[in-house]
């Protein structure tokens, strides 16, 4: 009988849930081991932002800037060793910084107040190495505080990144990173004789020195630099030590008290997309799936698949959440700024491309900018930032669609108002008054009350009396940038082919991009010849350049230059590949007067004659000449047991004179980074002799290649490159390639 009662809730319970109870939509829902594929998948369809989270999304486009000692000593990653005085700041000019970013469209900026080498940027209480102990306004400098006031100014939102790793915490013989200290109760902030807080909130937390080190920071960030909408936690780790771990339900405490309209970075609010280069998925979910509750999760796993949000996931899943992707790269090769001349800056139509990639493909955009050490963004920088703004604003800035006709609820610009329509097959018309040119289409799903639910779609246009389709694609979410060549014409039809339940839209949107010659695409064969074409998925371009025929288009023509200067319409013409032993190619296409973005390529010393001359050990698949065959997904790779110190050396085959130096890391996995070494060269190939050391920061979260010049000249026919340690701890080594410069 017992047993009987027992089965009564059961049977009702799943009686409930056959029939589809109401679900309340909600940020994070709870996966029961009962439902079916159905069920979980009816569930994803309401999961939606919370309100920080939908406030952020709109802000679409941010600034990033990474400040600090490395900005002075060119390095990726400092050692937390660093003398404050170093970063001699003799000038700063935040408003330049924020004049910029406004002219290129964005909302907010987040700025490094503490990278990883634990140097702060701002006046705090808590510590002595940071700008308080440098030249900069004579120690009495705050660069957040000029930056906050410059925000203001500006009306540019705030966000603070905060480093949890802090080398100089680790390094120094009293520093509180994983000093084995116990947790015992600590109020926050801790009092400082003759500094008081304005803001009088205290909180009470159990932790060791270095969260209570953390949280001090935290609170002063928080409360004297008015509000802040981002806080940004990196994930990267240069270094660990004692065991330390991070007090982070006491982080969130402190954040969601003292900026309540702050969303958590690399958290439960906004993840990484996984990458750092600007590539964006083709499906964008922003409801994704989670072993644990994550506003429990005091660990989060890097969501880095691609298929991250797709049903096959979720069916696995715990609870689904809400968390949205955030696409942050640089604007020039590295996060912070080195030189003017060898550190390659990102051209309009590749900032462009990632904006419209990014946040038309339902992700945000943060582009960093790093400011030089004249405190400034550099002249290219601006120059590019600039012409990206006036392209958004250009194209986006006029909706085609203004006086159409069709549901009004996607054509009121209101984000609230929707259509609904069915699981499958749902079609919508638009007609326009008049025929109109169009190559951009903007869709967006009524996400923060119905979540993010179309699966697929395709936009089709009336051509010559009959439905052409003219685009497609899978997710829309926040915002889907639909791009695709010129149409004319006055009718457009948005077909929803596959959706979580019932799909919404709640706007759509035409626009026209002005076509600019395409970007031009630089290689080099092994045989040593050059071939200049137009980059294929350029969209701007008339079919990208090329005719019907194969050939260029007629209007187009390319230039180029060997010396290093920009080209210009009397540079040299390009007709056929050319050959060239070495040295940096800048090429532009030209339609008339009117010039495409330059791109440049520098080009290492033909490796058609090299020679493998030793090397430590490799792995019988991973020969030690894949370090230089001119294909960079093969590569040479030390064997199994080996350790560091790993080498090899190289018969140039001939003597040149060696500039400069690159190294390509593998990325098929995340071992064998090459993070320090040194470069040694010979005349005979037994005698060797230094020519410089190197360290490439960040590699496992940015395996692009790196490059160095060396301080003079050196002549050599023979080079060994000693390979001495490996980034996140891995004895291993791998090399894609090497170059050497001439
Ligand atoms: C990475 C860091 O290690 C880089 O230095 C940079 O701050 C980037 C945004 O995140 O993982």
């Amino acid at each position: 009988m017992k047993y009987l009662l027992l089965l009564v809730p059961i049977i009702l319970i799943t009686w409930f849930h056959s029939a589809g109870q109401e679900l309340l939509p909600s940020n994070t829902i709870k996966i029961d081991k009962s439902d079916s594929r159905e069920e979980i998948i009816r569930k994803a369809a309401h999961v939606i932002p919370t309100g920080n989270q939908y406030e952020y999304k709109k802000t679409e486009f941010n600034g990033f800037i990474h400040f600090g000692p490395n900005t002075f000593t060119r390095m990726e990653w400092g050692t937390g060793m660093e003398d404050p005085k170093i970063f001699d700041l003799q000038n700063l000019d935040t408003d330049q910084w924020c004049q910029t970013m406004k002219a290129a469209g964005m909302k907010m900026v987040v700025f490094t107040a503490k990278h990883h080498d634990g140097f702060v940027l701002w006046q705090s209480r808590y510590t002595n190495h940071g700008v308080m102990s440098s030249p900069f306004r004579e120690g009495k400098g705050d660069v957040l505080k000029e930056l906050a006031a410059s925000c203001q100014k500006h009306s540019l939102k705030l966000g603070i990144y905060l480093s949890p790793a802090d080398l100089y915490q680790i390094e120094n013989p009293d520093g509180l990173y994983g000093n084995l200290s116990k947790a015992t109760l600590r109020t926050i902030p801790r009092p400082v004789e003759g500094r008081p807080f304005e803001n009088k909130t205290t909180f009470e937390f159990d932790v060791d020195d270095y969260n209570e080190y953390f949280l001090n920071q935290l609170f002063e960030l928080l409360t004297e630099y008015g509000p802040v909408h981002e806080v940004w936690f990196d994930g990267a780790h240069p270094k660990r030590k004692g065991g330390q771990t991070y007090n982070y339900p006491a982080w969130k405490k402190l954040i969601r008290t003292l900026a309540p309209d702050a969303v958590i970075f690399g958290r439960e609010d906004v993840r990484w997309c996984g990458n750092e280069s600007g590539a964006t998925r083709e499906s964008e979910w922003d409801v994704i799936p989670s072993e644990e509750d994550p506003n429990k999760m005091v660990q989060f796993p890097d969501l880095t698949q691609d298929d991250l949000g797709s049903r096959e996931k979720l069916y696995t899943a715990n609870y689904l959440h809400y968390l949205p992707a955030e696409t942050n790269t640089s604007i020039r090769e590295g996060w912070f700024y080195r030189d003017e001349t060898n550190q390659k800056v990102r051209n309009a139509d590749d900032v462009f491309d990632i904006y419209e990639r990014a946040v038309g493909g339902n992700s945000t955009f943060l582009l960093n900018i790093p400011p030089n050490r004249e405190g400034r963004f550099s002249d290219e920088d601006v120059a590019v930032l600039e012409e990206v703004g006036q392209r958004i604003r250009e194209t986006y800035g006029t909706d085609l669609l203004i006086n159409a006709q069709g549901p009004w609820e996607v054509l009121d610009n209101d984000e609230y108002t929707f259509v609904e329509g069915d699981r499958a097959n749902s079609q919508w018309e638009i007609t326009l008054p008049d025929a109109a040119e169009v190559n951009r289409f903007v869709l967006q799903e009524a996400i923060s009350t119905n979540s993010q639910r179309i699966e697929a779609h395709a936009l089709d246009a009336m051509i010559d009396g009959n439905w052409k389709e003219i685009a497609t694609g899978t997710t829309v979410g926040y915002k889907k940038i639909l791009r695709f060549p010129t149409v004319t014409t006055n009718r457009f039809r948005i077909r929803i082919l596959k959706s979580r339940l019932n799909a919404t839209l709640s706007n759509v949107l035409a626009h026209y991009y002005r076509s600019r010659p395409p970007q031009i695409v630089i290689t080099r064969n092994g045989a040593g010849k050059v071939t200049l074409a137009p980059k294929a998925d350029d969209f701007g371009w008339k079919s990208h350049g090329i005719d019907a025929t194969g050939n260029l288009n007629k209007d187009l023509e390319i230039r180029y230059t060997l010396d290093g200067s920009t080209p210009n319409k009397s540079s040299y013409l390009y007709k056929e590949p050319f050959a060239l032993q070495s040295g940096e190619v800048k090429a532009r296409a030209f339609s008339g007067e009117q010039a495409g973005s330059e791109t440049s390529a520098r080009l290492g010393i033909l490796k058609s004659n090299w020679k493998l001359l030793e090397v430590s050990s490799s792995q019988p698949d991973k020969a030690g000449e894949e370090a230089f065959d001119n294909n960079p997904a093969t590569y040479w790779q030390s064997a199994t047991a080996a350790t560091y110190p790993h080498f090899f050396a190289i018969d140039l085959g001939a003597v040149h004179i060696l500039t400069g130096f690159a190294y390509t890391p593998q990325i098929e996995n995340r071992e064998g980074m090459m993070e320090r070494g040194t470069l040694y060269m010979s005349k005979n190939g037994k005698k060797w002799r230094k020519i410089t050391g190197f360290e490439f920061g960040n590699l496992i979260n940015d395996p692009t290649t790196r490059s160095l010049t060396f301080d003079k000249p050196v002549q050599t026919r023979f080079v060994k490159v000693v390979a001495e340690s490996g980034a996140g701890g891995s004895e291993k080594v791998a090399v894609a390639e090497v170059e050497f410069f001439e």
